[in-house]
């Protein structure tokens, strides 16, 4: 027969509350930063500015509401499991089983079924019905956007208007998104306008974009789609119908012509260099499309999708190395002097 031997007690374990309060504050510190970036801000799902965001941002506060009220009754029941465990020499208090099955059929089956089928029913039959795909018949403008590796291209049907990176729309006013790719897989995000909505190659998607109030909404690629992924941003201005009129008609027209001697010699060296093989100045020879439309760039407050600022110092800076600004981009390091440069800069600012 086999002797068990008895362990000696464990040494109960000594709090060291300095070092509960260094952990602590290891996990805010942790935290704080996820919290801060995750949830606010311009391209924040929780400040809703269209009527569809607003109801997808209800939905994820209910499910975070449901979602904590399922996780503290979880922790309780441990909690009094705890409390209520089996300890040697002293009466077991939870010898229920009739209690016990219950309460796995409660916890356990009930009340995930009810939250389960409640959130189901919310998020399908309210929130993606009305946040889905609009009927053309039912908006009042149309936009095309195509993804591009790392850029957006984006056209107003029926206008000769092509721009890149920032879509004007009128505000209040539901506009129709045709979504599509050039190249791989991207999504058009913009958190406080409209939900998201895949761009795949040789296929069209719609959504619905529409914004309450006038601003500037930040969007983002959110389909990982290559290495400069994380600089594929786009903004959206909502503005004034008139103002969107005035600007759309100013999108239409062809480039102006160059004025400043330093500008023309811009021009001339792009349209004789390999800038006009990648870009196209509606009006001029550079007809190509393998980057962006660069008629009205002077007029965007952005560049390289809203990695830079659009001023003449970071102009500069891109035309002379776009990689090192947007490592991995499409556009390649030109080798360029710094009279070049300027030249470039001087033309392609007067492009407004
Ligand atoms: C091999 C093709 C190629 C060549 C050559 C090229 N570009 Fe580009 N360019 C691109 C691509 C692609 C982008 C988009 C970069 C991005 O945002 O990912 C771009 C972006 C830009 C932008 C920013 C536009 C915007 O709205 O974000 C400017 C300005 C620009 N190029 C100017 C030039 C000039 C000036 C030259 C000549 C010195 C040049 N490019 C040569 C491909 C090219
Ligand atoms: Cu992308």
């Amino acid at each position: 027969m086999r002797t068990q031997r008895r362990r000696p007690p464990a040494p109960a374990a000594r709090v060291d509350a300095g070092r509960v309060a260094r952990l602590l504050r290891l996990g805010v510190l942790l935290l704080a930063p996820a919290l801060v970036c995750g949830c606010g801000g311009r391209r924040s799902t929780l400040a809703p500015h269209s009527p569809q965001t607003h109801l997808i941002a209800m939905l994820w506060w209910w499910m975070l509401g449901a979602a904590a009220v399922v996780f503290l009754g979880a922790v309780g029941l441990i909690a009094l499991a705890w409390l209520r465990r089996r300890v040697p020499g002293l009466p077991f208090v939870g010898e229920r089983e009739d209690l016990a099955g219950g309460m796995v059929v409660v916890f356990g089956i009930v009340i995930p079924l009810v939250v389960l089928i409640a959130l189901f029913a919310a998020a399908n039959l309210y929130v993606i019905r009305s946040s889905a795909a609009p009927s053309p018949r039912s908006t009042r403008l149309a936009v095309d956007v195509i993804g591009h590796q790392w850029w957006w291209e984006v056209w107003y049907p029926g206008t000769s208007a092509v721009t890149a990176n920032e879509i004007h729309i009128p505000v209040r006013t539901r506009v129709d998104v045709t979504a599509t790719s050039a190249d791989v897989i991207h999504s058009f995000w913009v958190p406080r306008l409209a939900r998201k909505i895949d761009m795949i190659p040789g296929r069209e998607n719609h959504v619905l974009l529409y914004a309450s109030s006038p601003g500037v909404y930040g969007g983002q690629c959110s389909e990982f789609c290559g290495v400069a992924h994380a600089y594929m941003g786009v903004r959206v201005f909502a503005e004034a119908p008139a103002s969107f009129q005035s600007w759309l008609a100013n999108m239409a027209k062809p480039a102006l012509t160059a004025k400043a001697a330093e500008a023309r010699r811009g021009e001339r060296l792009f349209m004789s260099s390999q800038c006009a093989s990648c870009h196209q100045i509606r009006g001029t020879p550079a007809q190509a499309t393998v980057g962006p439309d660069l008629t009205h760039v002077a007029s965007r407050t952005s560049l390289a999708a809203t990695t830079i600022a659009n001023s003449a110092g970071e102009l500069a800076a891109w035309i002379t190395n776009p990689q090192a600004i947007k490592s991995g981009d499409r556009m390649p390091d030109l080798g360029l002097s710094q009279g070049e440069v300027a030249d470039l800069v001087a033309y392609l600012e007067e492009l407004r």
